[in-house]
């Protein structure tokens, strides 16, 4: 399908002139066809471009503007912990989070457990806190990829959601919205992962850094285990209990810190923060 195609076909959805037939019929097409690389990488940037795509280049930002993607799992509540060390080693993360997936628990499903927490709060203050703080997690507002939206809405009901072409161009559509200067990607493999074999974990991975940064914004990806609850409890508000704990240093050697320190280092180079491994290692040991 030529990219131009792809490009008014996204917006036609974005703006209601494409059906929801014919969104069924192109995400079957895809389903049982596939797509080539450089059309993924078209469909992720028209799903990212159908709405508002955040800027932050005038603010002047000392630092780069950098997030994390998961698949979900139970018991993770690594973005909790991942944010706010990243932010205090230089980077800024303008988290937008999402809620649970099937199973899992979503980070904004656990943050809604504090009282008064506000998951949607004007762009301005999103942009204050992420400029003064470091890191600001908020939810998904309606101008953000609308497209991707009735896309998935129409997958659903379509039994086409387990495409791996569809599944990165959603996911990077809405993440790239949010102005990244580098991504990184948490896949779970395992009993406990949306993905359902460690081949198709791996594939999604690559797919997913790949045309991330095909379409500019330079991604790298882990593949993390998820046979088991990775904090030693699940659940909303415990969660929230836990990672005070972990941000005040208590078991630095637990698996789920195990985990945030891995994406931690790699948000740190993709960022250009730490030049080695070592260096971001010794970075993240200091806050
Ligand atoms: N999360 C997304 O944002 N999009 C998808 O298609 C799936 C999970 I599956």
């Amino acid at each position: 399908m030529p990219f131009d195609e792809i490009k008014g076909f996204v917006q036609g959805i974005a703006d209601d002139r494409i059906s929801d037939a014919q969104i069924g019929a192109f995400t079957m097409a895809v389903f049982l066809n596939g797509m080539s690389r450089e059309e993924v990488v078209a469909l992720t940037t028209a799903t990212r471009d159908s709405g508002h795509v955040m800027q932050w280049s005038d603010l002047n930002l000392p630092g780069p503007i950098v997030d994390k993607h998961s698949t979900g799992g139970v018991g993770d509540l690594v973005s909790l912990v991942l944010g706010p060390w990243v932010a205090a080693c230089g980077a800024f993360v303008p988290m937008i989070s999402g809620r649970g997936l099937g199973h899992t628990g979503g980070t904004l499903d656990k943050l809604e457990s504090i009282p008064g927490y506000d998951p949607y709060p004007a762009p301005e203050r999103f942009r204050d806190v992420v400029k003064s703080t470091g890191v600001a997690i908020i939810g998904q507002t309606g101008d953000l990829a609308p497209a991707d939206k009735r896309i998935y809405g129409v997958r659903d009901v379509t039994a086409t959601v387990e495409s791996i072409p569809l599944i990165t161009a959603s996911i990077l559509g809405k993440k790239l919205a949010s102005g990244l200067d580098a991504l990184v990607m948490d896949v779970k493999v395992g009993s406990g992962a949306f993905m359902p074999t460690p081949e198709k974990s791996q594939e999604l991975a690559k797919s997913v850094a790949n045309v991330a940064t095909q379409a500019g914004t330079p991604t790298t990806a882990l593949l993390t285990d998820m046979s088991q609850p990775l904090a030693p409890c699940a659940g909303n508000a415990v969660e929230i209990v836990e990672t005070l704990a972990l941000l005040r240093g208590d078991r630095p050697n637990s698996r789920v810190m195990q985990v945030t320190r891995e994406l931690a280092v790699e948000m740190l180079m993709a960022g250009k923060l730490a030049g080695s491994r070592e260096d971001a290692l010794t970075q993240l040991e200091k806050r």
